[in-house]
């Protein structure tokens, strides 16, 4: 950093509760306690228009937060997923090692502690939200995964474009975080319009972004809100396969 070598300017474009392009340059250190020798920014958060809370962290050698710990409020359900580097999340005395890609849902009441134990920085996406109970349900489990392991399927028939789910399909669950895949190219086959609120961080590529019928240009690093109903889709361009990781409420009935 130092004096600024042009004239200041910024991607980003904040629209209250309806979108938001957060590009990393931006980024500001969040204190937020319990983390230690890392650097946080709140990405989505309520004061965004967002329903759930979004970080990105990174954890500098040794950086943890093993003393306070993350979520476990009883109605609180929370996620992490290793951008880059390699995590360990300890939940209930057991420990789980996490590389590029790796990731573990927490249920409401289970609280996660986090080292960083690579020589060196590692990346983490991380998440909390309110859970919505279903009457008569059983409630959601904890689940890990990494999504480097899992298959991708078309999107809605289209082969270029191609889904991750990394949490199961169950009703238990209110939301799930997906992993999308654009070949160079490639683009979403309508421009959707829905109920459901997203977080996304871009993992890889760069791309043309659709949101409230504004086409932004985006790449890697980049984080998206999108708010209830915003207009939403996009095109990948240059050679990179574009690819990002996001949340989405599903499984419950709209409030009145
Ligand atoms: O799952 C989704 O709604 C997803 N296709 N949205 C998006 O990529 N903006
Ligand atoms: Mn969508």
């Amino acid at each position: 950093m130092g004096y600024p070598e042009n004239l200041l300017s910024s991607r980003s474009i904040i629209k209250q509760g309806l979108y938001a392009l957060i590009s990393p340059e931006g980024l500001v250190n969040n204190s937020v306690p319990g983390f230690e020798n890392s650097y946080v920014s709140i990405l989505g958060s309520p004061r965004l228009g967002a329903s759930f809370v979004d970080y990105i962290i990174t954890m500098y050698e040794g950086g943890h937060n093993q003393e306070r710990g993350f979520g476990g409020d009883a109605n609180v359900e929370t996620f992490l997923y290793v951008v880059e580097g390699e995590v360990k999340v300890t939940v209930e005395d057991k420990e789980y090692n996490f590389t590029e890609g790796g990731y573990i849902y927490c249920p409401p009441g289970t609280k996660m502690y986090m080292k960083n134990v690579k020589k060196g920085d590692s990346k983490i996406f991380l998440y909390k939200q309110k859970y919505k109970e279903l009457e008569g349900q059983e409630k959601p489990w904890l689940v890990t995964g990494n999504a480097n392991d899992m298959e991708e399927e078309p999107y809605g028939g289209v082969k270029e474009m191609r889904i991750r789910d990394l949490l199961p399909s169950d009703l238990a669950f209110d939301m799930n975080f997906h992993i999308l895949t654009f070949d160079p190219g490639a683009g979403h086959p309508f421009i959707e319009t829905h109920v459901q609120e997203h977080g996304a961080y871009l993992l890889s590529g760069e791309g043309l972004y659709n949101l409230d019928n504004d086409w932004v240009t985006v790449k890697k690093d980049d984080y998206i809100f999108m708010g209830p109903y915003v207009q939403q889709a996009c095109y990948a361009v240059g050679r990179e396969k574009l690819t990002y990781v996001y949340s989405k409420d599903c499984n419950r009935d709209a409030d009145l």
